[in-house]
């Protein structure tokens, strides 16, 4: 129905869910929506709200088009309410009742599961946000500030869509975890964000780009595992929050890639051959490789936390009433029920990492997690080309999973980064070669001075290779307010 496809800008906060004739939840999100004003306004700083972005807003969820370019100040960017097209006869894709119809309303035994799913969703979005907070004032172009915030609105509206299933299906309790996604906050003493990796600092650009590449990516991997969800809202919202996730790993991989490339051309440069020849290579204004290896490590050790333990039996219930299944659910080919099925799991054995048959049920989130590494190993790859293309000895590598871990088997072991284990001390001393030192953080941090001026670029980063919506390389991605 072309109705359901377009969106309607008849109220206040625009959708494709028909809010004008479903006035309750209609209340509850206007209701909701000063409380998200304020706190956009307060987390972003003045000169930016009054900028215009060059940004695309979702005008329709056809997969060609759904989106429209142009310049908007962020607090008067349309956050909408965006379900993927209902596909029909749609069934419950795994567990035990794999192949019954998908539910339109919330299953009364399954409801404090999705909506504990559901909460924890939402929590990361408006996370990011203020995790993000501070990089405007420290852009490397108009271009990358562009990217910014583009994610940034996305995210919040990302907030909006887990809003909304609380608001419409969850009655009151729905309601007051609407509230407490605005009153935690990332970092928070009192009410930090609930997963770990959500109250880290994103203290830099270089960071950015490693949260958008991996952490985004786990955003990815669980959205496409709700995305199969036998509750059919949550299928539909997630399946839309898909097609804005690829643009943010999109900033992620090529914003390492042209920090890797800019490193590479200053080395070649300057006939620095030794990538480890450090003070020189930071002498020249870029940061050297083995720094950004150290990032790397950080970000994806934090970000494979993200997947809970190993064997989890919060999982298997989720998979097996229907709520979230596995990453790609209807290409694997087995009985989608997992009745007696088993998994390979990590485990650690008298000082040694093994892996172990454990039941598969149990065993979701390590699948998952193994799904995630070979996604992530892809853009890997491409970096290294670049870097060998350039002629330089080194490569990037994913560190081994159970380094630097805090959730599940591996948390807290001296594993390094080729997974052997280490004495305490031993993992002590050396943590500062594979984790950005305090110093590595400053110099990251002298090198972060705003570039405003139109198609000009930090000397840490090279130029993009193709604009946004085809831009020139000089266009104006955003008119800074300055006041
Ligand atoms: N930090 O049985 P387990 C995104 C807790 S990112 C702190 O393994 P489960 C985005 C866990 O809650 C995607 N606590 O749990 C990216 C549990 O506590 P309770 C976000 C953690 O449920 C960038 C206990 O430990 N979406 O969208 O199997 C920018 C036992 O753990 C952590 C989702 O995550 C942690 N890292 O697995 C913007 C999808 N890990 O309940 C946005 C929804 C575990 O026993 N969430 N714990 O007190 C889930 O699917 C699952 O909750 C998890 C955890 C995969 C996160
Ligand atoms: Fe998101
Ligand atoms: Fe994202």
């Amino acid at each position: 129905m072309a109705a359901m496809s377009n969106v309607s800008y008849d109220t206040m906060i625009p959708n494709n869910v028909g809010l004008s004739s479903d006035r309750r939840v209609l209340k509850a999100l206007e209701k909701w929506h000063p409380g998200y004003i304020n706190w956009w306004n307060d987390l972003i700083p003045q000169k930016f709200q009054d900028s215009l972005v060059y940004l695309r807003t979702a005008v329709s969820v056809d997969a060609k088009g759904w989106a429209k370019f142009d310049y908007v100040k962020m607090p008067d960017y349309r956050w909408g309410i965006l379900l993927a097209p209902q596909v029909e006869d749609r069934k419950i894709p795994c567990g035990e009742s794999t192949g019954e119809a998908v539910w339109q309303e919330v299953p009364g035994e399954f409801r404090s599961t999705l909506r504990r799913l559901i909460v924890i969703q939402g929590d990361t979005e408006p996370a990011s946000i203020e995790q993000q907070r501070f990089l405007g004032n420290s852009a490397p172009s108009l271009y990358d500030l562009r990217n910014l915030f583009q994610i940034n609105v996305e995210e919040g509206r990302h907030l909006w869509s887990m809003v909304y299933l609380l608001q419409k299906y969850f009655g009151a309790d729905g309601r007051e975890e609407a509230d407490g996604l605005l009153q935690r906050s990332s970092g928070s003493e009192e009410a930090p964000r609930m997963l770990g990796a959500f109250n880290e600092e994103t203290p830099d650009w270089l960071s950015f780009f490693m949260f958008t590449y991996f952490t985004d990516r786990d955003g990815k991997m669980q959205l496409e595992s709700l995305a199969q969800s036998g509750f059919d809202p949550l299928s539909r919202t997630c399946r839309f929050m898909l097609t804005e996730e690829a643009h943010h790993m999109f900033v992620g991989e090529t914003g390492v890639g042209r920090i890797v490339q800019r490193t590479c051309e200053a080395m070649k440069a300057a006939g620095i051959d030794d990538p480890y020849d450090t003070d020189r290579i930071r002498a020249l204004g870029v940061i050297d490789l083995p720094t950004i290896q150290k990032k790397l490590n950080l970000h994806y050790s934090l970000s494979l936390d993200l997947f809970g333990q190993e064997v989890s039996t919060n999982a298997a219930n989720a998979f097996n009433a229907g709520i979230k299944g596995r990453y790609m659910e209807h290409r694997i080919d087995d009985d989608h029920k997992l009745t007696n099925a088993t998994y390979p799991v990590a485990r650690v054995v008298d000082g040694k990492i093994v892996r172990e048959d454990a039941p598969a049920l149990t065993a979701i989130n390590m699948r998952l997690r193994d799904d995630y590494k070979r996604d992530a190993a892809g853009g890997v790859g491409r970096w290294n080309k670049a870097i060998q293309k350039a002629g330089v000895e080194f490569q990037l590598q994913l560190p081994h999973e159970a380094f630097h871990r805090h959730i599940g088997v591996f948390a807290g072991q001296p594993i390094d980064i080729n997974g052997d284990f280490l004495s305490q001390d031993e993992f002590t001393r050396k943590q500062t070669d594979w984790l950005p030192t305090k110093a590595d953080g400053d110099f990251i941090q002298s090198l972060m001075v705003p570039v405003y001026d139109a198609g000009e670029y930090a000397g840490w980063i090279a130029p993009p290779k193709v604009g946004i919506d085809n831009q020139p390389g000089d266009f104006e991605y955003v008119q800074l307010h300055m006041a």
